[in-house]
């Protein structure tokens, strides 16, 4: 049993602070506690870990920190929260800042996306986003619709909705047969067409055409909608082909297939726009977000839903209630006074606007490091990029999780690692030398990995 050398744990000594009890997810956990990589405190771009090393946040935690860490008036707005009003149920109930954060939402959101259902994290956000989409064609008289549509290679969080939609194969088959009725696009992403590019393939777009095939095969009256991340995140960061989101749009609106694009990670200036549905001028049924939405600080996700849709449910007796769906948290207070004031953070220091000044530079910085060992495809959009390294022989992932262990152990950097590939993701107050502090150390961790 490995032992917590913290003063915390001699602090309170009364619980045995070993490492056993907690089962980390999404981590080979006996190789973590050979080694653990543990972090105490954090400060606008850093990390710090229990013995006060610096680590430089170039993953924005997971995607989630848009702000960078401990924010004052992010940080009193929680305190303040929580003073004030705990927390109040929505269900039947609510209080004013929900309100509000929706409001501001819908504001930030393109055309007529309106309305917002809050939920907990992205999985729930994307469950909910299915559940809308069936229901929406039910209350309207076209309950045959309810095939749902996801991409190879995507990911929409851990729910047997998000699962059952998303592609990528370790979180699906292990799992069981996964909901049933969904077919899925190909992925968008081809080396041979695409490697070291910046910014949109120009090689793809035509991939959306596989939606009309789908339709060929169930017919639309059987599809309620089609879920796509704008820019797929977690599979390493592959942006939509030129044009592929907007031949997306025009079969679902030929079809009468309802859109959702997932934001959870494009959502929050991470592309450069309050969402990538503006940066691509696309506007879906549904956005689903979470993550940056309070900059990471308090969980929280959510539906920002087109008035259409929205609209379609508010009939029948007015006492009866419209969609039976929701989570005991939807809303909580805490949450919504991060976002808020997140939001404002974001608006004062014109985040979004900063992470496009900055796109080019990201982009020629990134991509510098093609030509060091193993690297063999670079991508790169907004302030978010990725580096695919050929595995070692035999050991798919290995080579991955040295560069984890280097880089944060000797490079004093935290990376986040998928397989073999490395995702860059800081957060969008990264100064331009920090910038190149990124490469330098990932650089370093690439070449010890070798
Ligand atoms: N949708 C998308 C597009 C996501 O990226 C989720 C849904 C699920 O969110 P929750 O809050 O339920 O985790 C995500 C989450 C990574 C990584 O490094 C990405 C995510 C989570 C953890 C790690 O690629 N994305």
């Amino acid at each position: 049993m490995s032992t917590l050398a913290t003063a915390d744990a001699a602090v309170r000594a009364d619980v045995p602070n070993d490492l056993a009890a907690f089962w980390l997810p999404f981590t080979p956990n006996r190789a973590f506690k050979k080694r653990p990589r543990l972090i105490a405190r954090s400060k606008d771009m850093h990390y710090f870990t229990p013995e006060g090393r610096e680590i430089l946040d170039a993953a924005a935690a997971l995607w989630c920190c848009n702000a960078g860490h401990n924010r004052p008036p992010i940080v009193a707005a929680i305190q303040r929260q929580a003073a004030e009003l705990d927390f109040s149920p929505t269900f039947q109930f609510a209080h004013p800042l929900a309100f509000q954060l929706s409001s501001r939402l819908a504001q930030l959101a393109p055309g007529d996306l309106d309305h917002v259902f809050f939920c907990n994290s992205g999985s729930e956000a994307a469950d909910t986003a299915l559940k809308i989409a069936i229901a929406y064609h039910n209350v309207r008289g076209q309950g045959s619709r309810q095939r749902l549509i996801g991409r190879e290679r995507g990911y929409h969080g851990v729910g047997f909705g998000g699962i059952s939609v998303g592609g990528m194969v370790n979180n699906r088959k292990f799992f069981g047969s996964l909901i049933a009725g969904v077919d899925h696009l190909p992925a968008t992403y081809d080396r041979e067409h695409q490697a070291f590019t910046k910014g949109e393939p120009e090689w793809g777009g035509h991939l959306a055409d596989a939606l009309e095939g789908i339709v060929g095969l169930h017919d639309a009256s059987t599809i309620a909608a089609v879920i796509v991340e704008p820019m797929a995140g977690s599979t390493g960061v592959l942006p939509a082909p030129k044009g592929y989101l907007k031949r997306l749009r025009e079969i679902c609106d030929k079809y009468g297939i309802l859109l959702i694009f997932d934001e959870v990670i494009t959502g929050f200036g991470r592309l450069g726009a309050p969402f990538a549905a503006e940066r691509y001028g696309v506007v879906p049924d549904m956005i689903t977000f979470a993550k940056a939405v309070t900059s990471g600080t308090v969980p929280m996700g959510g539906v920002i839903v087109r008035k259409g849709v929205h609209d379609a449910f508010m009939q029948g007796p007015e006492l009866a209630i419209e969609l039976f769906h929701g989570y005991t948290y939807s809303g909580h207070p805490l949450a919504c006074a991060a976002a808020l004031a997140s939001l404002d953070v974001y608006r004062d220091e014109r985040l979004f606007e900063r992470c496009k000044t900055l796109e080019p530079k990201w982009g020629d910085a990134i991509m510098s490091l093609k030509g060091l060992p193993n690297v063999v495809d670079i991508r790169c959009v907004g302030l978010t990029g990725a580096i695919d390294l050929a595995p070692i022989a035999g050991s798919p992932g290995l080579r991955g999780y040295r560069v984890l262990e280097h880089s944060f152990h000797d490079a004093g950097i935290m990376l986040r690692i998928s397989g073999d590939t490395i995702e860059l993701t800081p957060p969008l107050i990264i100064s331009e030398s920090q910038i190149g502090e990124i490469m330098e150390k990932t650089a370093a961790s690439i070449k010890a990995a070798a």
